[in-house]
């Protein structure tokens, strides 16, 4: 079994909803969910004019194998209605490996750890929450560590629970 940790964001539609329905969803991939953040209201980061996003960080174990676990990902964002039409637009879902274990991947569809994820404090906060202590396989900081280090000054806010289970 591998250890896993994914992004999950939504900012078009029942954004609550979204997540409930892509963290079932993952249940019934092959990929075990253990723990789930709690629900942060995040101001978009890049393209800035855009409805504010609902983010979690999710922690699983799977057998799948890194591209493998990516189509899953991409199959759950298809039938949640997610249309890739603008480049980091409005989106009903997306789901992002940030970690597969230790491992360093770096293909033409895939680069984990997540490239940018030290640029988001969208990513790091519920991390945080959930692994303050594991260590980035690359540059070996704590993500407490790179949430404290990081540039990324835009808003993050717990939102009240929504029963995500
Ligand atoms: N995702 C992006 C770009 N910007 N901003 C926030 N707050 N949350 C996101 O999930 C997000 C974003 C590209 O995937
Ligand atoms: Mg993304
Ligand atoms: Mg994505």
């Amino acid at each position: 079994m591998n250890t896993v940790y994914l992004s999950l964001g939504s900012n078009l539609g029942d954004r609550a909803s979204n997540l409930d329905r892509a963290v079932a969803e993952l249940r019934g991939a092959g990929v075990e969910v253990q723990r789930v953040s709690s629900l942060y209201e995040t101001e978009p980061v890049g393209r800035r004019a855009q409805p504010w996003f609902l983010n979690l960080v999710a922690e699983a174990e799977t057998e799948l194998f890194p591209v493998q676990l990516l189509g899953r990902l991409q199959t759950i964002e298809i039938r949640l209605g997610r249309r890739r039409d603008v480049v980091q637009g409005p989106r009903t879902i997306d789901i992002d490996i940030l970690f597969y274990g230790n491992f360093r991947i770096r293909s033409e569809r895939l680069v984990v750890p997540h490239p940018r994820l030290e640029q988001r404090r969208f990513v790091l906060e519920p991390l945080a929450e959930l692994a303050p202590e594991l260590r980035h396989p690359v540059s070996r900081l704590t993500i407490r560590e790179l949430l404290a280090s990081t540039a990324d000054r835009s808003a993050v806010r717990r939102a009240p629970p929504a029963n995500l289970t």
